[in-house]
């Protein structure tokens, strides 16, 4: 076997990465002054007097998103237009300056205590991209201003799982071009909230390279570390209002960034799993013009078997109303959703088979390893075996139209070929094949009925694992 591909195998996560890969699912909040003025991107000149929303309520919005299914929720604390949702020391450009709460609200806190009454992860979007504060672009100036207001959202609001940054630079008003201090910002990160992810402009989570909610065959963590600093590097100062359909660097949304032909001769690869974001409705803040046009049930579960079930993770965008509410449609759209999820996903038809492999290490990575939802015991064959099989029986016929795979990401990410077959009256049939597995893929095919499942792993780097072997059929 090439070394490369031994060396590739052994890139493993972080802990917060493999922390946040376990929520696979959850919320975007954007909710600001462009609510307000029906804008996407608003211009700085905004006057704070617009934003009053008049029944917003943080719990509304986070059992909303719990309801779908959804395991933590993300709030764009200061969008591109510099108003901040928080009552911040360094602006008066902030929610002190509206009438929302008579100037005494902070939705931060209002939201941060939502989610933490609820029991999900609170994370915090902060552009760093700002239109409507004056030391824009005087470089030095500005990082120290975006630095204390990352300070004062990192250590009043108790954990965050994310930081978000997205890359927007454009120049002040000074004409001078803003130069972010990247390293700066995640060295605050870090010290405050060490088991924060920073994801998009960051080191630890990658924008999958569209926001439509389109993610690749094949989905790899394992990519060259230049895709990470390329990230950085992103500009949209030249782009009009539109959506936020700006491009980033190419390399982002090439279609194949890890393969053995990807990555060959590449010396530095990292762990860098990939986020696909997208938003219920074509903005990312809510219009009154978008009401008939939420994401429906069948066209979100689209996006959540390509992401959640594509070794990626789903940040599922939800923009509050002028009210501050979770419009209607949305919110039964998304219960829907949860009650879909959870209908499908709820019993693990494998559970109670027996597990046999072609080979296991030893007997501590056992065949039946596969069968519990622990996701550190694992079965895996001897080091130096890239193809492998393993059979789950059942202890009678069953139908079923979908697989789950898991692998054990903690040792890395090392299947890139399988195919899933099922013992059926007329013998072995092959009904799926696909390539990567990672953190999980969901295999979705005809119903079948048959009284084992096989999944035989026809490429793999070095050793390949898996941890969680699930068997489901649809509700419906
Ligand atoms: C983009 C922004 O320009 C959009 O407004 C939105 O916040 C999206 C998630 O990221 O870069």
């Amino acid at each position: 076997m090439e070394s490369f591909i031994k060396q590739a195998a052994q890139v493993v996560p972080s802990e917060r990465q493999l922390k946040w890969q376990s929520l696979e699912f959850y919320a975007f909040i954007h909710f600001t002054v462009n609510t307000f003025t029906d804008r996407e991107w608003g211009d700085g000149n905004e006057a704070p007097a617009i934003f009053d929303p008049t029944e917003l309520d943080a719990r509304q919005w986070v059992a909303s998103v719990q309801s779908a299914g959804m395991r933590g929720l993300i709030l764009t604390c200061k969008h591109h237009d510099g108003f901040c949702l928080w009552p911040s020391a360094y602006t008066d450009h902030s929610v002190k300056s509206s009438p929302w709460r008579q100037g005494q609200g902070d939705l931060v806190r209002e939201v941060a205590d939502a989610c933490r009454e609820a029991g999900i992860p609170f994370g915090v979007y902060l552009s760093p991209w700002d239109r409507h504060e004056k030391t824009y672009g005087d470089s030095p100036a500005y990082n120290d201003y975006f630095v204390a207001q990352l300070t004062e959202l990192l250590t009043g609001y108790g954990d965050i799982f994310c930081v978000w940054f997205d890359g927007a630079c454009g120049e002040g008003p000074n004409g001078k071009r803003q130069v972010y201090d990247w390293d700066r910002y995640y060295e605050t990160i870090r010290r405050l909230q060490p088991d924060a992810v920073i994801s998009v402009c960051g080191p630890d989570v990658r924008w999958c390279g569209n926001e439509a909610g389109h993610v690749r065959p094949s989905e790899w963590s394992v990519v060259p570390a230049s895709m990470r600093d390329n990230e950085k590097i992103a500009d949209k100062s030249q782009k009009e209002d539109d959506g936020g359909a700006f491009a980033r660097r190419v390399d982002s949304r090439d279609n194949d960034l890890g393969s053995r032909e990807a990555i060959a001769g590449i010396a530095d690869l990292v762990w860098y799993p990939a986020e696909v974001n997208t938003s219920i409705r074509p903005g990312w803040f809510y219009h009154a013009t978008e009401d008939d046009q939420v994401k429906t049930v069948e066209e979100l579960l689209a996006v959540y078997h390509g992401s959640a079930g594509g070794n990626a993770s789903f940040l599922l965008n939800v923009p509050p109303d002028r009210r501050g509410l979770v419009h209607e449609r949305d919110a039964d759209v998304l219960r829907r959703l949860g009650e879909r999820l959870r209908a499908d996903y709820g019993v693990n038809l494998a559970e109670g088979a027996e597990a046999a492999a072609s080979d296991a290490i030893d007997e501590a990575h056992a065949a039946s390893n596969v069968l519990d939802a622990d996701p550190e015991t694992y079965w895996c064959p001897s080091e130096g075996t890239e193809q492998a099989d393993i059979e789950l029986r059942f202890a009678e016929p069953l139908t079923f139209d979908r697989v789950v795979l898991k692998e054990h990401i903690r040792s890395g990410q090392r299947i890139e070929r399988f195919t899933v077959s099922c013992r059926t009256t007329a013998g072995w049939t092959d009904v799926h094949s696909n390539t990567v597995v990672g953190h999980k893929r969901i295999c979705l095919f005809e119903p079948v009925t048959g009284d084992a499942v096989r999944i035989r792993i026809e490429e793999s780097r070095w050793q390949p694992t898996l941890a969680h072997v699930g068997v489901y059929m649809k509700s419906n």
